[in-house]
């Protein structure tokens, strides 16, 4: 796998929680500036392991001229049972549906928001392209280049969008 998210941030792990993986305004702006449509996002259900789970369906707009230029998607995410006060744990699998070869692979994300102190996290993304059945190699490599130029993208952008979020927050917090 690959990390191209690992860093502290001057925000709580719940805030953090909050503005990844809730209805946030965050979220939402930062889907609209990937230009990641037609969201619904389920709200947290419990699961009889006791680890909650929810589903996001999204459109992705792609700018690849050999895939297309948009893809259904649905992101199903799992919330770890342990995940305790200001330290959380989160395992998203990513399945996009209309891009070539769709079928043989997925996208595994897991978020550790790392509590360092009260208004303090670490937020650490690790990612794999997983197949589900073995394409051959000149496909493979093909899948695996393009995921992985996306995934770094939008990761980076959601460093420096959560960057400016921090400044934001603690500039409110100096002026109150
Ligand atoms: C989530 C991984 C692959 C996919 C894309 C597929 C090309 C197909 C290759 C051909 C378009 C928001 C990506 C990047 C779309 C975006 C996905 C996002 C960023 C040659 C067969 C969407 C995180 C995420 C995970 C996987 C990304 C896709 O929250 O290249």
């Amino acid at each position: 796998g690959r990390v191209y998210l690992n860093k502290v941030f001057h925000i709580s792990g719940e805030k953090m929680f909050e503005l990844l993986f809730t209805d946030s305004n965050f979220i939402r702006r930062f889907m609209n500036l990937r230009k990641i449509n037609n969201a619904t996002l389920e709200s947290w259900q419990k699961e009889e392991s006791g680890n909650m789970k929810r589903s996001l369906n999204y459109t992705i707009t792609i700018s690849n001229p050999l895939v297309g230029n948009f893809t259904k998607a649905t992101e199903n995410q799992t919330l770890f049972k342990d995940s305790r006060e200001g330290h959380y744990m989160v395992d998203a699998e990513v399945y996009t549906h209309d891009v070539p070869y769709h079928d043989y692979f997925y996208t595994q994300n897991r978020y550790s928001i790392i509590r360092s102190s009260k208004r303090k996290c670490r937020l650490r993304v690790n990612t794999d392209v997983k197949y589900k059945k073995q394409p051959w190699g000149l496909v493979k490599s093909f899948i695996t280049k393009n995921s992985w130029s996306g995934i770094e993208d939008y990761f980076k952008q959601m460093e420096s969008e959560l960057m400016e979020e921090e400044a934001e927050m603690n500039q409110g917090a100096r002026d109150s």
